[in-house]
């Protein structure tokens, strides 16, 4: 009997790279299938938002002092109760909840990760029919096994993660992970209630002709991203150009985006807010595990973003992010 393996599941993904290291206990596998999983249950609710009275705010302010819409509560409560009722993962920090969440129970004290979460990043552009998405982090403890996890199993530098990864809902529903194996996408079958291996070995092309950054910012931007972005736009076919400016505002489509195609992801540092808006630990260290083990960079315009040592679970850090040859250019502007 003929058995098609051309079409692998997230399921069956996870657990070849489990079969492939024989030591390997199965939790990081079970975790990201938790993830998975908890990715669909979000997948329905985003693609009927426009159906239900879900869109309408919660009415509460997170931590970063924003309207919190219900999807972004619902989001939170699907990955956070997937992973507490699992065996891999002994607590999470999320932007929806103002500090870390410890599940402190037995089997949950002994596993080896912590994750955090953007549990629906953008969901600003819920309403108007954008796509949004899920960031993750997953680290291993460095706190003691058998005992709670501890904030220090949070506050670890980005170079630490085991794994990171995001989900895209978008045209299709997309999840993309990484490990230090390499960087891989899984595609939403809805005729099966799947996520299938769409996208093997991501790589980042080295360069692109993408720049993405918020104009409207401009004046705000210090001197070296204004000359960089004024270099973005006199590009010609002499010199490497035309490039084009993208910008979303949805930080997970903006990143996918160049990450497929090559460019350059910005969110400077501003006047107003001199360490950017966008999150180091959910948002930032994930894109950056992400990029490059595709074969990207990523810094803050300073520093490697992976090797800055986080001191709270909300801060905020300028991000540059995308193909290297495009990083580097803009690492050589003075
Ligand atoms: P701005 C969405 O609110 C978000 O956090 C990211 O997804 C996105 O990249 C960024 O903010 C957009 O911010 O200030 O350009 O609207």
């Amino acid at each position: 009997m003929l058995i098609n393996r051309k079409i692998q599941t997230l399921d069956e993904f996870t657990i070849q790279q489990m079969r492939d290291f024989p030591n390997a206990t199965g939790e990081l596998s079970g975790l990201l299938r938790d993830i998975g999983l908890a990715a669909k249950r979000v997948h329905v609710e985003v693609n009927k938002a426009g159906l239900v009275d879900i869109l309408g705010d919660a009415g509460t302010m997170n931590v970063q002092g924003e309207e919190v819409k219900k999807l972004d509560i619902y989001a939170n409560n699907q990955f956070m109760g997937v992973l507490r009722h699992g065996v891999s993962c002994a607590g999470i920090g999320s932007e929806e909840l103002d500090d870390i969440v410890v599940f402190d129970d037995e089997i949950s004290n002994k596993s080896k990760y912590v994750c955090l979460f953007d549990p629906l990043d953008g969901s600003s552009n819920i309403d108007v029919n954008v796509s949004i998405g899920t960031i993750f982090s997953v680290f291993r403890r460095v706190s003691e096994l058998g005992k709670p996890a501890t904030k220090e199993d949070f506050l670890q530098q980005g170079i630490k993660q085991v794994a990171a990864g995001y989900v895209i809902y978008g045209s299709s529903t997309m999840l993309v992970y990484a490990t230090r194996r390499g960087v891989n996408g899984f595609t939403l079958d809805q005729s099966v209630g799947e996520f299938t291996l769409s996208h093997p070995d991501i790589k980042c092309p080295d360069t692109g002709k993408i720049y993405s950054v918020n104009h409207g910012n401009f004046f705000q931007y210090n001197e070296k991203v204004q000359n960089y972005i004024h270099e973005c736009q006199r590009k010609t076919k002499d010199n490497g150009g035309p490039y084009t400016q993208r910008y979303i505002g949805s930080m997970v489509a903006d990143v996918h985006r160049n990450l497929i195609k090559g460019g350059i992801f910005m969110y400077p540092g501003t006047t107003d807010k001199p360490k950017g808006k966008l999150r180091l630990l959910y948002e930032c260290n994930p894109f950056a595990f992400i990029v490059e083990i595709a074969g990207g960079k990523a810094t803050n315009g300073k520093e490697r973003i992976l090797e800055v040592q986080p001191t709270e679970i909300h801060q905020r850090t300028p991000f540059f992010v995308g193909s290297k040859l495009m990083m580097e250019q803009y690492e050589q502007t003075q």
